[in-house]
């Protein structure tokens, strides 16, 4: 007989039971961020008919305001956690200061990326939503810059929606990496990822060819040096890139290879951001067996100056990235 499937919240109970010590706070919160998840992919399904039911883009046929998808998404994350008793303070691409929620003694902290790769709504190319979950000692009642500006080692948990071909919530809350697929017909995420490890090496490759001639000398070789035929080494790599870096990175870690947006001469620091894309990808992947570096650092290390500091990140397999650095940092 077919194993029953395993639900979102079974597995977190059932993680949790390894830790005595757990309250459930954090498996709901767990829970709640799926129920973000499928109110926005709800929404996304009928992005493309906004014009069709003819709304101008300002106002819908409800006259409601039809806010950019990238508000409607932050605008869930804020619902759904505001009054939510679990977290004291809400960080977001979308707001410049954090944001402190009701409960301002609640244990957690939350920063996300509310919708990322915004720009494919239009073409129905898919989009993502990434999370980081930190541990609040002083709740929200203080200043909450300093205790939110930590490493990205510090983070309790990260993970990430994609709103792909189907739904899918990958989270790890350091204890390896896990992917579950949301059933639309009956509103639950059922286990379909266990353990996810990524390979070693892969023969993919992510980035935005257009950069190319931004890019420093080493980083051009190393780009250069994935095209060449070379059976031997598994080249040439196959280029693959969304516009949507939870897409792209979701790709890797399955089967294996490097994403790269990399720091350019002009702009060295990139143009992805630390706190809520960099960190929480960051712990997912190194969970799953893999790497993710600035070219010069581990991002994990990388002390935060500011909430929306900018950083150049080259993730995914371990020797892939490492092969990047050598070529970033000369040794190559
Ligand atoms: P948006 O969320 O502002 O569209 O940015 C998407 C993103 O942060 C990441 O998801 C993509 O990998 C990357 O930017 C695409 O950037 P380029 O268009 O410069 O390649």
């Amino acid at each position: 007989m077919a194993k029953f499937p395993i639900t979102l919240s079974r597995f977190i109970i059932e993680q949790q039971a390894a830790h005595p010590e757990a309250t459930g706070e954090f498996s709901v919160l767990l829970t709640q961020i799926g129920l973000v998840g499928k109110m926005i992919a709800h929404d996304l399904r009928r992005a493309g008919l906004n014009q069709i039911l003819g709304t101008t883009g300002e106002t819908n046929i409800q006259g409601e305001v039809v806010k950019k998808l990238d508000q409607i998404a932050n605008d869930t994350f804020v619902r759904v956690f505001e009054q939510s008793g679990l977290v004291c303070v809400l960080a977001s691409e979308e707001m410049e200061q954090p944001l402190k929620m009701v409960h301002e003694g609640a244990k957690y902290m939350l920063l996300v990326d509310p919708l990322d790769g915004s720009s494919n709504t239009d073409v129905n190319m898919p989009l993502g939503a990434i999370f980081s979950i930190r541990r609040s000692q002083v709740g929200a009642r203080r200043g909450v810059e300093d205790e939110l500006l930590q490493k990205g080692t510090q983070q309790i948990a990260a993970g990430y929606v994609l709103y792909g071909a189907s739904t899918m919530l990958v989270f790890t809350v350091g204890q390896g990496v896990h992917g579950f697929t949301l059933e639309p017909s009956i509103g639950e995420y059922l286990l379909s990822n266990e353990n996810i490890r990524i390979p070693k090496k892969g023969k993919v490759y992510s980035v935005n060819e257009g950069n190319y001639h931004r890019w420093p000398a080493g980083t051009q070789k190393y780009l250069d040096y994935l095209k060449v035929q070379d059976k031997a080494t598994g080249r040439p790599y196959s280029g693959r890139y969304s516009g949507c870096l939870v897409a792209d990175v979701h790709r890797i870690l399955l089967g294996g290879g490097v994403y790269l947006y990399p720091g350019e001469t002009a702009k060295p620091e990139g143009k992805l951001r630390l706190m809520y894309e960099g960190n929480p990808l960051a712990m997912v992947v190194e969970q799953a067996g893999g790497s993710a570096t600035t070219g010069l650092t581990r991002i994990l290390d990388v002390e935060p100056k500011t909430l929306h500091q900018r950083v150049p990140l080259i993730i995914g397999s371990a020797e892939d990235v490492g092969q990047a650095e050598a070529y970033i940092q000369g040794r190559a």
